[in-house]
């Protein structure tokens, strides 16, 4: 069974789409295995992004998810990171094909609703920095 880790950022939260997101997963056969709320500190947000540390909008994007409350889970199903990927859409909701959850409610590139991890290996970390052993079903 493969493993991601996915997040409804403040933005979606805010607009009540915690449910339209995890049922979007759930209906595409995913099964969510941890869950949490919770708001993370901006040095917080900063460690779960430091592999975009150099990027011009790495300031704006941990100011931006520390705004607010998030959904943090963990998500386990047949080809996890590919079919949260697909049901996400592109980065930039401009370029996200029609359907998918950037498309439908994202208002611009940095305010996309919904992250997902894009490899085993980001998803092992980011899995491991929100869920202790314990809380990973
Ligand atoms: P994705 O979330 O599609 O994997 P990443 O990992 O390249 O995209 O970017 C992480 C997050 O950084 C995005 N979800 C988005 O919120 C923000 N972001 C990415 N590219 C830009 C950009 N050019 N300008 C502003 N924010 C961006």
């Amino acid at each position: 069974m493969d493993r991601t880790f996915s997040i409804v950022k403040p933005d979606g939260v805010k607009k009540n789409l915690i449910g339209e997101v995890i049922g979007r997963f759930e209906r595409q056969g995913l099964t969510i295995s941890a869950l949490k709320m919770l708001h993370l500190t901006k040095k917080e947000a900063e460690g779960f992004y430091a592999v975009h540390k150099a990027r011009p909008f790495y300031d704006s994007l941990t100011t931006f998810m520390s705004e607010g409350p998030i959904v943090a889970m963990l998500i386990t199903g047949n080809k996890a990171i590919e079919k949260v990927r697909e049901l996400m859409g592109a980065t930039n909701f401009k370029d996200a094909a029609p359907g998918t959850i950037r498309a439908d409610f994202a208002s611009d590139i940095e305010h996309n609703i919904v992250h997902g991890s894009d490899s085993p290996e980001s998803a092992e970390f980011e899995i491991s920095y929100f869920f202790s052993a314990l809380e990973q079903f």
